[in-house]
Order: structure tokens, then sequence, then C-alpha cells
């Protein structure tokens, strides 16, 4: 930037009344390099061998990308696998060929290949993000990581932690199990593995001291388990949902982040010295200990902070209620699910002659069998949307739209007191949401189920927004 573009920016920065940082004088993207690339990693122990794992810069979870909000990022994705790869940019409003949808927005990243991601963040908050080809077994196999977009003025808290969960199906040896996308996960609850980890670690151990505030981002990277986590006799601010903030609450249940999910909580910690406590999960019926936390010798604290722990909450566009455009969908299909017949290239078949092709679910009856299929909703630019979705099958379903936030209305047609934006809400069996959202974003944006093996059984559509 040369003296005058400088001055120029400076006045600029002062008359909108922010205080000049280097967001507010720069424009030139943050670069970041990314190599999707073959690694071993312990992720049981020093008793087992090292899983080959696949990964974005050679460890799981891969390269953290953080970045102030406002701030332009450059990411180059380069592939040194032996398969085709693309990065999707989880929860982020985004110019749809950034969105990494190989097949739909872009082409793949051939071995060999790279691809340059370029856009600037519009929200602050806790993202992801992962491989959108053959993703249930590419990220089965590692291929994620965290995207922090920083707040202006962040709550203070001594300590910021960034849990990305996931959950691995591993054999004996500690290497990955290879029956990816096998009948009984596509037709079932998806790949739940044997060892959920924190950070790619099996029963990890976090060291904290009494008195302390930590935020802990948490980010459900597993392929289909959903998770619902107790913390003992602490008590977790949530203060936001899918990377957008909420009013902070204390929740008196388990907290609980479906597949692809992410919840940031505040944590002021309080426990006598060199005691522990776990952290639990009992989504399904086997409970488990996710992670351990040890308390320090020494407290940091007697009384907690009392700070505010608010962050500003989403300015997104408000959807009207009034003239939107109406649509109501059906997940169908899956065991259990009673679904007889649905549509897959348009043709009505039997879904046990979809089956022998590898697809079970449906949405509205129409198999999701290609990504560029014909569109759920064809909308205008800037149409407002009111979503029914309901789950009219045996099993949970974490329904993720991409390039957008949805207002979450009602669950069961009860209101929600205060609404709160989503990008992968979960949606229990038989149950019934409504949502509503502004079509503010032109392209071809898939809906899909974030269980990866529904997703590649069929559940699936794309919305298209015309500009
Ligand atoms: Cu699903």
């Amino acid at each position: 930037m040369n003296r005058r573009k400088f001055i120029q920016s400076t006045v600029a920065a002062a008359l909108a009344g922010r205080s000049i940082s280097t967001s507010a004088l720069a424009n030139e993207p943050v670069t970041f390099k990314l190599m999707a690339q073959a690694s071993l990693t312990n992720i049981v122990g020093p008793d087992f061998p090292a899983t080959p794992v696949w990964t974005f810069g050679g460890g799981v979870p891969g390269s953290p990308i953080r970045i102030k909000r406002g701030q332009a990022i450059d990411v180059e994705v380069a592939n040194d696998l032996d398969v085709a790869t693309s990065v999707h940019w989880h929860g982020i409003r985004l110019p749809n060929a950034m969105d990494g949808v190989a097949g739909l927005t872009q082409v793949p990243i051939k071995p060999g290949g790279t691809f340059r991601y370029q856009f600037t963040p519009p929200d602050a908050g806790t993202f992801w993000y992962h491989s959108h080809i053959n993703a249930h077994e590419q990220v089965g196999r590692g291929l994620y990581g965290p995207l922090i977009i920083e707040e202006e003025s962040p709550p203070i808290v001594d300590r910021e932690l960034v849990w990305m969960i996931d959950d691995w199906r591993l054999l004996e040896d500690a290497s990955i199990s290879e029956d990816f996308g096998n009948g009984h996960d596509k037709s079932h609850a998806g790949r739940i593995g044997n060892v959920p980890t924190v950070n790619g670690r099996f029963r990890d151990v976090v060291k904290v001291s009494s008195g302390e505030r930590v935020r802990i981002r948490l980010i459900n990277a597993s392929n289909a388990r959903n998770f619902s986590l107790s913390f003992g006799d602490l008590s977790p601010s949530i203060i936001a949902i899918d990377g957008q903030a909420v009013t902070p609450y204390v929740s008196n249940e388990p907290i609980v982040i479906g597949a692809a999910g992410r919840v940031d909580v505040i944590i002021d910690f309080h426990g006598e010295p060199g005691s522990h406590l776990a952290v639990v999960d009992n989504f399904y019926r086997q409970s488990f200990d996710l992670i351990k936390l040890v308390f320090e010798k020494k407290t940091l604290r007697r009384e907690s902070l009392k700070t505010p722990i608010a962050l500003s909450l989403p300015k997104l566009p408000e959807p009207e209620l009034e003239n939107s455009l109406r649509k109501e969908v059906i997940i169908g299909g899956g065991a259990m699910g009673g679904l007889q017949r649905a549509k897959l290239d348009g043709q009505w078949m039997d879904l046990r002659e979809i089956a022998s092709q590898g697809y079970v679910w449906a949405l509205n009856d129409d198999v999701g069998n290609k990504l560029d299929m014909s569109p759920l909703l064809e909308l205008k630019q800037g149409q407002s949307v009111s979503l029914s979705i309901k789950n009219d099958s045996a099993f949970p379903h974490p329904m993720h739209l991409h390039g957008h936030h949805m207002k979450l209305l009602s669950i069961d047609g009860e209101k929600l007191a205060e609404p709160i934006w989503v990008d992968s809400p979960l949606l229990m069996p038989r149950q019934e949401m409504e949502f509503a959202f502004v079509a503010d974003n032109p392209g071809k944006w898939l809906f899909h189920c974030h269980v990866l093996e529904h997703h590649a059984a069929g559940l699936g559509a794309m919305i298209r927004v015309l500009s």
C-alpha cells in the first residue's frame, strides 16, 4: 500500500468510527496454504501404533485457520493425495464458486493440483472446513480443520480452547476400518465409530485452574455421531450456536451438538486443586468419558470473573415472514422409516430397487443421487423463505444448508422464545422444525444431511438462488 492509500484508508477508518487496526487497513488478504496429504498420527495412545490418516497440513485436526472478522482470506489448497479433493468452508456465507462442493461449485482438485479459495467471511464465529468430495470417506479419514473468525471485541477470558470432536472407527491395530459407505451405515445411524476423540486424541487430559474463565469452541467433525455433553457440576454458559451468537444461557440439560454443529461455551472453572472430572457424552445408550479435566494445584482466583460474556447478536438478513415463500420438506427413508416408494432420476421405484443402487433416503420423495439435480427450490435473490422440515424417519438428521444461515422459529409447533440462527440443525426422529431465511446469496447451494453416509445414500437436494 502506498502512503496516499494508507492515509485514505486511515481517514476512512476514522470516519467509520473504528479504531485503526491491521484489519481496518488491510484488504490485503491473509494467505494460508493447506496441503492435503497422507500422514500418521497417534490417536489411541502410546500402547497402540500410529493411525494412517489423511490430513490438511499433516495433523488431525488440520492446520487451524484463524482471522479477524472482515479480513479477506486467500487459501491455496494443494493436493498431495492419490485421490481428488476439495474444501468446503462450513457455515461461511461466501460466493458460490468458493463453496468447495466438487461437482457442483467447482471441479475437483486432482492429485498434484491446486485451487485457491478467496473470500471474506462476513460473520465472526466458530466454523470449520472439510473435504466435500466423497466426504463420508475423506472426512472419516481426517480431512478437516478449524476455521475461527474472531469478533472485534470478544469477551474477556483467561484462555480459549478449540475442541474438534471426532469419532473414529478403528481396528485393533489402530488403523482405520475401510468399510466406508456400507449398506448398514447408510440405512441406519451412519458411521458411528468406536474411538471418540478431542483434537485427534482419545481420552485426552486438559489441565484447568479453579477460578479460570475459559471459552471452549466445540466443533463436531464426526461423520455421523451426535454428542450430548455434560460437564459435571460446572455450568457452561452457551454463547453461540453454529457460529452465531445467542443471548448467553446456562443449560440444565446436556449440550447437544449434532454432526457438523458447533457450540461456543464459557466456563468459570471451580474445583478442588488436584481433583478431576470428566466431560461425559450420553447421546446414545452407552455413556462414556470424552475428555478429562484436572484441576491444577494453584487456584487462579477465588471469585469468578464478573465481566460480561455476551457476544453481539448476529446481524443477518431478516426474513419477511408475511411475504415469504413457504416450502415443506419431508425427510423419508432409511431402515424402519416406512418409505415404500420414491423417485430416482424422476422415475418412481420401490425402495428395494432404489437400495439396490446404493440409495435409501429421499427429500419429498426425491432421492438426491446427484449434486446438480433439479432444484428443490428455485428462488429469486432476496426472496424470504419459510421452510418447514419434518423428519419422518427413525434416525436423527443434522440438516446443513450451504451459503446461508436459517432462523430457527419453532420445534414441533412450539415457538422459540428467542429464535436462533443455525446452519446445521439436528432433527430428532419424527421431529418438525420451522425456519426462515433470506435467499440473498446467488448460486447452487446444497441442502443435505450431515450424517455423511446419509448424504451419500440420497439425503440431499440443491437450492438455487437466481441473481
Ligand atoms: Cu441423515
